[in-house]
């Protein structure tokens, strides 16, 4: 993907332009993002969806039991005759992890690092559903796919933002609405983190949103010491030698804080493990139960292949690389892996390729680091024989 080359996706702009100008800054509104844009699921089909086990699902209906009733899936099957004629909003999560056509619009967002991107969620409202005035702490690009949805902008918002009491959803007490548009499908709306808006359907009306992820502050802290302390002896302490005999043995000096400093920027500071760490967190899988694995044998694979057999990336799985000096680390769904160098083309076909077969993997397969890879990521999961 050319950087510089205008997008319609962006609305003429070139991904440079709207990430200098737009991304987790300001809102984008692109009429036909995606010209003609069919959604690859109907209304029927999202609601059959929120009926399965394994489907994250949502209903929020405005005037329920309560005002702003949340009802979490999966659902009845009896459920949507029962509904109100309006006002009313089904959000079914990670629908890119099941169906194949709605994981094909995140190719859109390659300019973007994949590793940001959480999922796709598919939202349905009746007439003048929505989901109330709200902000989300994560940029999203809301893609109209089927009736229109006036979306209606707000204030920026943080923690001390006034909500409304309610358990469950989180909706602003005071909205201070400003700019105003209705969707159509294939219009898009980029929304940066922290900007309230309120969505509400014109009429039946789906609509796609790519959400993305990042850490929190405290989350980074937590999880990366965690991770670090795993390889940290109990000998290791903290040392005062050299210390000088203090004039009041209760008083706590600053020269304390030089020796906890030092301590902490050592190990803080190790670039290879806080890359090993952030590989791994970024790559767990929302749904660590999709990826089962199979246990096979070098041969076997080796035999499946040379007889047509296709691997694909399990839907499920989150695959990313970097490089360390002049080694590789493969991420995959929350596992890392150190390899040489040599391999770089087979990690970047591992992440990108739609399928992999004997064509595309073949010189690798001669490599013992290469076969032994693709192996391990057969079994543990993240690679799975496609369905003939
Ligand atoms: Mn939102």
């Amino acid at each position: 993907m050319n950087a510089d080359s205008p997008l319609q996706l962006l609305g003429g702009l070139t991904a440079r332009e709207f990430l200098r100008d737009y991304w987790q800054k300001k809102p984008l509104l692109i009429r036909q993002a995606i010209p003609d844009f069919e959604s690859p699921l109907t209304p029927d089909e999202l609601a059959g969806l929120s009926l399965e086990e394994e489907i994250e699902s949502r209903l929020v209906i405005e005037h329920g039991e309560q005002p702003w009733e949340l009802r979490r899936g999966p659902f009845a099957e009896d459920t949507y005759q029962n509904l109100p004629e309006r006002d009313w909003t089904l959000l079914v999560q990670a629908v890119d992890q099941f169906i194949p056509e709605v994981a094909e619009l995140l190719e859109h967002f390659h300019f973007l690092p994949s590793w940001r991107i959480d999922d796709v969620m598919i939202s349905f409202a009746a007439p003048g559903g929505g989901v109330g005035p709200h902000f989300d702490n994560y940029d999203v690009f809301l893609l109209q796919g089927y009736g229109q949805r006036r979306w209606r902008l707000g204030q920026m918002c943080d923690g001390d933002s006034a909500l409304l009491e309610h358990a469950d959803l989180r909706i602003l007490a005071d909205f201070q609405g400003s700019d105003e548009w209705v969707l159509e499908p294939g219009d898009m709306l980029y929304l940066p983190p922290r900007l309230a808006h309120f969505g509400t359907a014109e009429d039946d009306c789906m609509t796609y949103s790519i959400g993305f992820r990042a850490p929190s502050a405290a989350e980074v802290l937590t999880h990366f010491t965690d991770f670090l302390a795993q390889f940290l002896a109990d000998e290791e302490r903290y040392s005062d030698a050299g210390q000088q005999p203090v004039s009041d043995p209760y008083q706590i000096q600053h020269d304390v804080l030089e020796r906890l400093k030092a301590l902490l920027a050592e190990h803080m500071g190790d670039e290879r493990l806080l890359l090993t760490w952030f590989g791994q967190f970024m790559t767990e899988p929302r749904y660590p139960e999709r990826i089962a694995g199979t246990p096979i044998e070098e041969q076997e694979l080796l035999d499946a292949l040379a007889q047509g057999a296709l691997l694909i990336r399990n839907p499920s799985a989150r695959l990313a690389w970097s490089e360390v000096d002049e080694d590789l680390l493969l991420f995959a769904s929350g596992n890392s892996r150190l390899l040489p160098g040599n391999l770089r083309e087979l990690l970047r076909t591992l992440c990108a390729a739609d399928a992999l077969h004997l064509e595309n993997l073949e010189p690798w397969l001669r490599d013992d680091e290469g076969r032994k890879l693709v192996c391990e990521l057969v079994k543990q999961g993240s690679l799975e024989f496609a369905d003939e």
